[in-house]
Formats: structure tokens, C-alpha cells, sequence
């Protein structure tokens, strides 16, 4: 049986992250596309060289050529510009839109049949853009934001409690941005709710749903010359490794919704199921008033950025 291609668009801080864990993983064989000459044959000759010292047979070609990626099983997308401090999410909108779509007309070109992760920021509206250009079936098109944001959510409230991570579940809800939905009620602790868990105060989970909701910006003002890349080459990775090893794990992702959760036509984040059909279902809860209003707001705010992009005249 072939080794999966994985085809890495964007060799940067994230792409380079992901890049190193997908060989770790043996998940494939990695190309790795930058349009910056040098930058992805260097990365991606320096973790072919960790590939002996770890003992995993993948390999990782680094490339400026989208040739290179003709026949990929799984395309994952952070091309495009990070914020900088003081700047949103949105205001990467104009810029990121170009790039989004270049790199769609590639993929559509190069690997039709690959399952598509979009890293990009702004999220949903980059994942509108990507599904829009290539014209795929939104089974094979997601983003990546809430396995990160309940990451997020769950190594805080392990900081806070002093819990293992492993016996930490956390769900969060809607569009990538600070409307994000964390929903306590169904985050747990060793399948105890949060809000019944022993000495956790409704207003400590209140604290550790604003950080859940800052925590990219947390890190941006951190490091100041960029935003975080381990956690999410790391999220996007187990997205990757959930579809090629058909674990059908579920997790929020970026998806199209028809209807789900009452928005129709909309890119946002719900729980999935992902197998090696990619999305293979979407989960339907019922939400209490307030947080149907909640995402409702979210839906809102990234229905606003696809309006941003249709009305852009670059699609
Ligand atoms: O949860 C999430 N989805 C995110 C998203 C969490 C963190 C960061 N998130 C976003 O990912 C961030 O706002 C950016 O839009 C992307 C990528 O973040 P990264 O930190 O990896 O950015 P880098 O290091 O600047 O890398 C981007 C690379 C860089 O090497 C550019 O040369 C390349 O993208 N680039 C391109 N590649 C291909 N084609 C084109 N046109 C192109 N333009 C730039």
C-alpha cells in the first residue's frame, strides 16, 4: 500500500511545526510548498535529518513548485499572513483572501481528490473562500480552530485544577474569533461536568472561558513578531491523522453548516465526526436560550466576513 502524500501549503512557523510532527507520526510522506525560495527546502531537508534520529520512515521534500503536490491525499493550508500585536484576526481579511485562493486553484489543479485543512486566518472565512475555489464537496474541506481553542480551554482548566489533560474534555462552539463559544456544561473532568466539579467556582470557569477566548492574542502579545504555532501544527496534525487512520474522532471543526444548529450556508465551528470519508457527520446538540444566542452572534460575525469577501471582487 502507498504511503499518503501530504501535501504542506505554507512552510512557515506552523507549516514547519507540522511538518516535523506528520514525520513523527509516520503519517506519510510530507511536501512541503513555500513560495519563499530556500525556505522549504530547508525545513524540510532539516527534519528529513531528524528522521533517522527519531527512527520514522516518512520523508519531506521541500518545494516552490506546485507540481510537487499533484496527487496529494491531504492538502493543509497556513499560507497567508499572521497577525501582529494590536492587529484582529479580520484585519488579515484582503491580503489572506488572495492568498487563499491562489492556493485553492492549485489544489483543485494539482491533488482534486485531497481532503483539505485550512489553517488561515480569518478561519471561516478562509474555509469559505478554499470550498468556493475548489467547488469540493464540504465533506473534504474544514478548518482547524476549535481543536486548538478546546486545547486551549483544557490545559487551562488542567493549570487550574491540576488534573491530567488526558481525563480533560472541553467543547467549544462557533467561528474562530473572541465571539467563540466555550460551552462549560458540556467540558469535563473526568466526566464530571465542569460546573458540578468540587471547588471550581462559576467564576473561575467564567476566567478560563475569556482566556479560551483571548488565548491566540495571549500569545501574539507574547511573542510579538508573530502568533502561536506549535499548539495549532499540533491540532491540525491529529485532524490529519484522525481522517488517514479513520479513527472517526470527534472534534469542532470548521465546516459548512446546512442547516445545522439553524444556520444555513454558513462556515463555522461545530463537533464532527472525521474518518476517512473526511467529515463524515456533523453532531447536533440542543443548546440552552443563552447559548443558542451565543452562536448565534458568532454566526453572525463570521456571516459578516463571507460578506467581506463576496463583496471584495476577488473570488
Ligand atoms: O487556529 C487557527 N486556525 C490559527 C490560525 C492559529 C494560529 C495562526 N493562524 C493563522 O495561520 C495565522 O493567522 C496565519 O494566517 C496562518 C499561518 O501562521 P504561521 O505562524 O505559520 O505564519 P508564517 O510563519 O508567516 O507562515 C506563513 C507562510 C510563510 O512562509 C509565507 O511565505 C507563506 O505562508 N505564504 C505563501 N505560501 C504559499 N502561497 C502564497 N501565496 C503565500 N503567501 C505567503
Amino acid at each position: 500500500m502507498p504511503r499518503k502524500k501530504i501535501a504542506l501549503i505554507g512552510a512557515g512557523q506552523i507549516g514547519g511545526t507540522m511538518a516535523l510532527l506528520a514525520a513523527q507520526k509516520e503519517l506519510g510522506d510530507v511536501i512541503l510548498f513555500d513560495i519563499v525560495e530556500g525556505v522549504p527546502q530547508g525545513k524540510g531537508l532539516d527534519v528529513m535529518e531528524t528522521t533517522p534520529v527519531e527512527g520514522c520512515n516518512s520523508t519531506v521534500t521541500g518545494t516552490n513548485s506546485y507540481e510537487d503536490i499533484r496527487g496529494a491525499d491531504i492538502c493543509i493550508v497556513t499560507a497567508g499572513i499572521p497577525r501582529k500585536p494590536g492587529m484582529s484576526r479580520d484585519d488579515l481579511i484582503a491580503t489572506n483572501t488572495k492568498i487563499v485562493k491562489d492556493v485553492a486553484e492549485n489544489i483543485k489543479k494539482y491533488a482534486p481528490d485531497s481532503f483539505v485543512i485550512i489553517i488561515t486566518n480569518p478561519l471561516d472565512a478562509m474555509v469559505y473562500v478554499m470550498q468556493k475555489v475548489t467547488g469540493f464537496p464540504k465533506s473534504r474541506v474544514m478548518g482547524m480552530a476549535g481543536v486548538l481553542d478546546s486545547a486551549r480551554f483544557r490545559a487551562f482548566i488542567s493549570m487550574e485544577t491540576g488534573v491530567s489533560v488526558n481525563d480533560i474534555t472541553a467543547f467549544v462552539l462557533g467561528g474562530h474569533g473572541d465571539t467563540m463559544v466555550p460551552l462549560s456544561r458540556y467540558s469535563t473532568i473526568g466526566g464530571i461536568p465542569l460546573p458540578d466539579y468540587p471547588g471550581l467556582s462559576a467564576e473561575k470557569i467564567r476566567a478560563m472561558e475569556d482566556r479560551t477566548r483571548n488565548g491566540g492574542g495571549e500569545i501574539v502579545n507574547l511573542l510579538k513578531t508573530g502568533s502561536a504555532f506549535y499548539a495549532p501544527g499540533a491540532s491540525a496534525i491529529a485532524m490529519a491523522e484522525s481522517i488517514i487512520r479513520d479513527q472517526k474522532r470527534i472534534f469542532p471543526c470548521a465546516v459548512l453548516c446546512e442547516g445545522e444548529y439553524g444556520h444555513k450556508g454558513i462556515f463555522m465551528g461545530v463537533p464532527v465526526i472525521l474518518g476517512e470519508k473526511g467529515v463524515e457527520k456533523i453532531i447536533e446538540i440542543q443548546l440552552t436560550a443563552d447559548e443558542k444566542a451565543a452562536l448565534d452572534k458568532s454566526a453572525g460575525a463570521v456571516k459578516e466576513l463571507m460578506s467581506v469577501v463576496d463583496n471584495s471582487g476577488i473570488l
